[in-house]
C-alpha cells in the first residue's frame, strides 16, 4: 500500500534552534501506527519531527548546485553506447552520487548496478547476471558512467541537514515528511539528499539486467527485481537519493529527472504515492566495526554492500544533507573522457604485532580493555595505551578485570577483552572467564607468556595457560608460537567467541608482542564475524504457525502459557507485553533481564531463576501449571522445562536473535524455534496474530495438545515438581487427570478473563511479610526507594547474597532500565565490577548511573576496584556516577540463612563504607536508623562520582523467598 501523502508541515526558519516541524502523515495500521502509539504511551510526541537548520552563508545565499550528469535516456531506451559506456566521472568532483545503470569494473561494459558514490570513492554492486560481479561491492575513485544522478559539487554548502530525534517510521514516511516541509519553504519541486541513516530494518534489493537483453528496464518489475530483498537490522548506512513532486518538475521543464524518479514507484517496492510524489534512493551498509558520524568520515573498509533501497524500511535515525533542486538544477555539459585509471595502492603501513592485535580488537568494535599489568604485556598495553579509539582500564586485581570484561560484554552485547601478565595474572583471570562462559557472552581473554625461548623452563611466572583454561572448558585455549601465526589465529579465536557467544584464550609470548608484524595494518577479516552470523529471519510459515497455536490456545480461553525472558530479549520489551496482553500470557524474566518489561505491569510476575529456583511461590506456581512455555532469548530453559529428573515435561516456542543461541537449547525440544531479530519478530508475531476478537473458538487439538499426550506419562498437568519426578520414575498407566490447585486455578482463570487489564500498576508485586528490627532500614524499603530514583538510562548491578533475593523481587524497574548480574556462575564480586563497567559506559550528559547493590561480603571481595574507578573518572572529561548501595548485616547472609547448621559466617565489625568510598576520593553517607534513608538516598541520586551508601540492616532479618507475599491474587480480586 503507498504511503498516504503528508499533511505539509509548517515552515522552516534558518536558525541553529531545533524548531518542531512537520506533521506526519496520518497511518491507520502498520509499522508506523505501532510507532506512534509506542510513542505515546511513553508520553512522546509523536507527531512531529524536529530538524536542525544550519545558517546560511553570510551573505544569506544558500550555496551548492545540484548536478545531474550521464544520459538518462540511455537506460530508458536500453540503448547501449560504447563510447558512453566507457566515459568516466571523477566521483572525486562530486559530494554524493548514485544511480543505476553503472558499470564497473573497467571491462564489464554490459554490467549493470546499484551505484553510490561519495567522499571520493564508487561503490558498485554489479547486478548483471551470471556476471563475475555479481553481489559484490568494487570501489575506486572513478564511476563508469551510462547515466549518473550526481548530487553536488564536492565543496556544495548543503541547503539545510534534517535529523530525526525520533525514529521508528517508514523511510518513506521519514522523507515525505522532510519534502513536504522543504516544499513548503521553497516551493521546490524536488529535493536531492545525501548522508547518514541509522536503518531499525533494513531492505535493501538489487536491480538486474540481463547484459543481452536491451529493453526499458521500467517497463517489467519481474525482471527488474529478481533477487531476493536483503534484510538486515540496526544498520548504518550512507544513502543518496532524490524525492520529486513529478508534476511539478515537468511544469517547470526539468528534464530527465522524471525517468530517474519513476512515476509511482517510490523506492523498490512502488510504496510511493503514484503521481504526486516518488522517491529513490541507493545505500551503503557499513560494517559494524565503523566509527564514521558522517558519509565524509567513511572509509572504503567500512562499506559492506550496495543496494537500492526498498521505501517500507524503517528509519531508526537519520542525519542528511539537503539540497533543492530548483533552478539550481543543470545537466553536466560534457563527461570527461580519460580511461579509468590504475586504483590508487596504499602504502602499507608496518607496525608490531601488538599494535595489530589492538586494531583488529577495534576493527571488532572493542571499546574499552581490562586488565592487569606485568613484564610479559609491556608492548601489549603500551599498544593499548597508546590506540586513541580503545580505553585501557588497568584494574587493582586480574579476577576484577575478567568479571568487568565480562559484564562489558554483557551490557553491550560486544566482545569483553580481558588481558593479564603469565603465572599469576593469568590464573587470577579464570573467574571471570568462567562467569562470561556461562552466561554465553563473547569474550578473549590475552595473557603475555615468557618468551619463546624460555617457556616450558622459565622458572618465574611461567604457566601452562592453556591448560589451565582448557580445564575449565574454555573451547578456544591457544599459545601463538610465532608473529606468524598471529593473524590466523587471532581471526580464529574472534570468529569463534562473536559467532558462538563464548570465551577463548590466546598466550602471546612477550617477543612475539614486541616482534614486527608480518602484515600491514588492514580491516581485520573478522570485524564483520557477528554481523555475518545473523541469519535472515525466520520464514514467515514459521510465524504463521506460531501464531495460530498461540490463537487456538487464547481462543479456547484455557491455554496456560507463560513468557519467559533473558538478557538476549533486552530492548523487545515492548514487544514483548504487548504479546503478553494478546494472549493472556504471565511474564517473567532471568534477573539479567529484569526492567526488559515494565514491572510494574499486572501481567509482569517478577524474577524467576534466583540462586537456581524459580522464585517466589507465585512464580513457581505459574510455571509448574504452564502447558506451553514462550522462552525469549533466554540461555538456559531447564527451570522452565524440565522435573526434578530433568526431564523435559513442557512444551516450549522459543525466540532467538540467531542460530547460534539455539545451540545450548538444542537440549530441549521445541515445537518451534523463531529466529531473527527478536523484537521485529514479535512484530510480526504479533501482525500476523492480528486482534483477539478474531480468534476462533477452537476445537481440535493443537500441537501443544499433541504434545501434552505424548509426554503424558512425564506429568504434565501436576502440581509440584517432586510429582513430576515420581511420575517419572513411575510412568503411570494411562495419563492421570490432575486437578489444578484451587488458588492457581483461580489465579490462570483471572488471567485468561483479562481481570490484569482493570487491575492498578504497582510499584510493587511483592509485599515484605518479615518485619524485622524497626529501627533499622528494612532491604525491602531501600530497594523501593531506590526504584523510585533510577532513571530510563541507570543500570542496576546486582551481586551475590541475600541481595539478589532482596533485588529481585523488591525492586521495581519500570523505564526499560538494564540489569547486570552473574546470573549463573553466582560470582560474588561481580556487581562492583559491573557497576564500574556501566558507569563508564553510561558516562555523559544524557547518560545513565550505575547503581551496584552489594552485601558487606560482596563488596569486600572488590571494594579495592574503587582505586579503578576514581583514576579513569578524574582523567575523563565526562560525568560518572557510580552508587553503591551495601546492605550491611555484618555476615554472610545467604550462607548463614540458606544452609542449616552453617558455622563462620560472622563478618563484624565491618569497616565504614562510606569512609572508604571518601579514602578513594569519593563521597559517601552510613545510614544507621531507617528515617534517615530517604534523605541518604536523595543525596546518593544526585551525587556524580562514585557514592557508597553504606545502610545498616538488621542482621537477623532473612530474605528467604517465604517471608515475602506475593500480590498477584489479590492484584486481580481487586480488579
Ligand atoms: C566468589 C564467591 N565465593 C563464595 C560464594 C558463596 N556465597 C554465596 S552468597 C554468599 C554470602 C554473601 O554475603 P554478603 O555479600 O554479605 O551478602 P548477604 O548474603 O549477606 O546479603 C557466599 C559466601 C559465591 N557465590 N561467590
Amino acid at each position: 500500500m503507498p504511503d498516504p501523502v503528508p499533511k505539509r508541515g509548517r515552515g522552516i526558519c534558518h536558525s541553529t534552534e531545533v524548531p518542531k516541524l512537520g506533521l506526519l502523515q496520518p497511518a491507520s495500521g502498520g509499522y508506523l501506527a505501532d510507532f506512534r502509539r509506542s510513542c505515546r504511551d511513553g508520553g512522546l510526541d509523536c507527531d512531529t519531527i524536529h530538524y536542525s537548520v544550519p545558517k546560511a552563508a553570510g551573505d544569506g545565499e544558500i550555496r551548492g548546485k545540484v548536478t545531474w550528469y550521464g544520459d538518462v535516456q540511455w537506460v530508458i531506451e536500453g540503448n547501449p553506447d560504447t563510447a558512453k559506456v566507457s566515459q568516466t566521472i571523477d566521483v572525486g568532483a562530486v559530494r554524493y552520487a548514485f544511480e543505476a545503470g553503472t558499470t564497473a569494473p573497467a571491462g564489464d561494459e554490459g554490467g549493470h548496478g546499484e551505484m553510490v558514490a561519495f567522499n571520493g570513492t564508487a561503490y558498485v554492486r554489479s547486478t548483471r547476471t551470471g556476471s563475475a560481479e555479481f553481489y559484490k561491492t568494487v570501489y575506486g575513485p572513478y564511476m563508469r558512467c551510462e547515466a549518473a544522478g550526481l548530487v553536488g559539487p564536492a565543496n556544495a554548502t548543503p541547503d539545510l541537514i534534517a535529523t530525526t530525534l525520533l525514529g521508528g517510521m517508514t523511510w518513506t514516511s521519514a522523507v515525505n515528511d522532510m519534502f513536504s516541509n522543504i516544499e513548503k519553504r521553497s516551493g521546490a519541486p524536488a529535493a536531492a539528499f545525501g548522508g547518514m541513516v541509522t536503518f531499525e530494518k533494513l531492505l535493501g534489493t538489487a536491480i538486474a539486467l540481463p547484459s543481452t537483453q536491451h529493453e526499458n528496464i521500467f517497463d517489467s518489475k519481474e525482471k527488474y527485481y529478481p533477487f531476493a530483498p536483503h534484510v538486515e537490522h540496526n544498520v548504518s548506512c550512507v544513502v543518496v537519493g532524490f524525492v520529486g513532486d513529478m508534476k511539478e518538475v515537468e511544469k517547470r521543464g526539468i528534464t530527465g529527472l522524471e525517468k530517474v524518479l519513476y512515476k509511482g514507484a517510490s523506492g523498490s517496492a512502488g510504496g510511493g504515492a503514484a503521481e504526486t510524489l516518488t522517491l529513490h534512493a541507493h545505500l551503503v551498509t557499513l560494517r559494524r566495526s565503523c566509527k564514521a558520524k558522517t558519509a565524509q568520515e567513511v572509509r572504503p573498509q567500512d562499506v559492506k554492500e550496495v543496494y537500492h533501497l526498498d521505501s517500507s524500511s524503517i528509519v531508526a535515525n537519520f542525519n542528511l544533507e539537503v539540497w533543492l533542486i530548483n533552478d539550481s538544477m543543470e545537466e553536466h555539459p560534457v563527461l570527461p573522457a580519460e580511461s579509468v585509471p590504475a586504483p590508487i595502492a596504499h602504502p602499507p603501513s608496518l607496525c608490531s604485532c601488538s599494535e595489530w592485535v589492538v586494531n583488529a580488537l577495534v576493527d571488532a568494535g572493542v571499546t574499552h580493555i581490562f586488565g592487569g599489568h606485568g613484564g610479559a604485556l609491556v608492548p601489549l598495553v603500551n599498544a593499548i595505551v597508546n590506540n586513541p579509539k580503545v580505553q585501557w582500564v588497568c584494574t587493582r586485581n586480574e579476577a576484577n578485570a575478567s568479571l568487568m570484561a565480562a559484564a562489558y560484554a554483557k551490557l553491550t552485547g560486544n566482545m569483553g577483552v580481558c588481558v593479564a601478565t603469565s603465572g599469576p595474572g593469568a590464573s587470577n583471570l579464570t573467574t571471570g572467564l568462567l562467569d562470561a562462559l556461562q552466561d554465553q557472552c563473547s569474550m578473549i581473554a590475552i595473557t603475555g607468556l615468557k618468551p619463546r625461548g624460555g617457556i616450558g623452563y622459565s622458572e618465574f611466572q611461567d604457566l601452562q595457560q592453556s591448560r589451565m583454561f582448557a580445564a575449565g572448558g574454555l573451547p578456544l585455549s591457544l599459545d601463538v608460537s610465532s608473529p606468524d601465526a598471529l593473524v590466523p589465529l587471532l581471526r580464529d579465536a574472534v570468529a569463534k567467541a562473536l559467532s558462538l557467544r563464548t570465551v577463548v584464550h590466546l598466550g602471546l609470548p612477550v617477543d612475539v608482542q614486541a616482534a614486527q608484524s608480518p602484515v600491514p595494518l588492514k580491516p581485520f577479516c573478522a570485524a564483520d564475524v557477528r554481523a555475518e552470523v545473523e541469519l535472515p529471519e525466520t520464514h514467515s510459515f514459521v510465524i504463521k504457525n506460531v501464531a495460530s497455536e498461540l490463537r487456538a490456545a487464547s481462543g479456547r480461553g484455557s491455554g496456560r502459557v507463560v513468557i519467559a525472558v533473558g538478557h538476549r530479549a533486552v530492548g523487545a520489551g515492548h514487544e514483548i507485553l504487548k504479546l503478553a496482553e494478546r494472549i493472556n500470557a504471565p511474564v517473567l524474566t532471568r534477573l539479567d533481564a529484569k526492567g526488559c518489561v515494565d514491572e510494574s505491569h499486572a501481567l509482569v510476575f517478577g524474577v524467576i531463576g534466583v540462586h537456581g529456583k524459580s522464585g517466589l511461590e507465585r512464580a513457581t506456581k505459574v510455571i509448574e501449571t504452564s502447558q506451553l512455555i514462550i522462552s525469549i532469548g533466554n540461555h538456559d530453559d531447564t527451570l522452565l522445562l524440565c522435573n526434578r529428573a530433568g526431564l523435559q515435561i513442557r512444551p516450549m516456542i522459543t525466540f532467538e536473535p540467531d542460530a547460534m543461541c539455539l545451540r545450548i537449547n538444542a537440549r530441549y525440544r521445541a515445537l518451534y524455534d523463531v529466529v531473527g531479530d527478536i523484537k521485529f519478530t514479535l512484530r510480526r508475531l504479533l501482525a500476523e496474530l492480528g486482534p483477539q476478537e478474531a480468534d476462533p473458538i477452537v476445537n481440535a487439538p493443537s500441537l501443544m495438545e499433541g504434545w501434552q499426550s505424548e509426554l503424558a506419562y512425564s506429568g504434565l498437568d501436576i502440581v509440584t515438581p517432586m510429582d513430576a519426578a515420581n511420575l517419572y520414575l513411575a510412568p503411570p498407566a494411562k495419563k492421570a487427570k490432575i486437578e489444578l490447585a484451587e488458588d492457581a486455578k483461580r489465579l490462570w482463570a483471572d488471567i485468561h478473563r483479562g481481570k490484569w487489564r482493570s487491575s492498578a500498576r504497582r510499584t510493587s508485586r511483592f509485599e515484605c511479610i518479615s518485619q524485622g528490627s524497626q529501627e533499622l532500614s528494612h532491604p525491602d524499603c531501600v530497594m523501593k526507594e531506590m526504584s523510585r530514583r533510577m532513571e530510563a538510562n541507570d543500570v542496576l548491578c546486582v551481586d551475590v547474597g541475600d541481595v539478589t533475593l532482596w533485588a529481585s523481587l523488591s525492586a521495581c524497574l519500570t523505564k526499560g532500565q538494564r540489569t547486570l548480574s552473574s546470573e549463573r556462575l553466582g560470582t560474588m564480586g561481580y556487581g562492583l565490577c559491573a557497576g564500574i563497567v556501566a558507569s563508564l559506559l553510561r558516562a555523559g550528559p544524557d547518560g545513565g548511573r550505575a547503581v551496584v547493590v552489594v552485601g558487606d561480603g560482596g563488596v569486600q571481595m572488590t571494594i579495592n576496584e574503587l582505586g579503578t574507578a576514581q583514576h579513569l573518572f578524574g582523567s575523563s572529561d565526562k560525568d560518572h556516577s557510580l552508587l553503591i548501595i551495601v546492605l550491611d548485616n555484618a555476615k554472610l547472609g545467604r550462607v548463614a540463612f540458606g544452609f542449616e547448621g552453617a558455622l563462620g559466617c560472622d563478618l563484624g565489625p565491618t569497616p565504614d563504607f562510606a569512609a572508604i568510598g571518601k579514602a578513594y576520593g569519593g563521597n559517601g553517607v552510613k545510614v544507621a536508623k531507617a528515617e534517615e534513608l530517604p534523605g541518604a538516598m536523595d543525596e546518593a541520586f544526585k551525587s556524580k562520582g562514585i557514592f557508597v551508601l553504606h545502610v545498616l540492616i538488621d542482621p537477623a532479618l532473612k530474605a528467604d523467598m517465604a517471608t515475602f507475599q506475593d500480590k498477584s491474587i489479590a492484584m486481580m480480586d481487586s480488579g
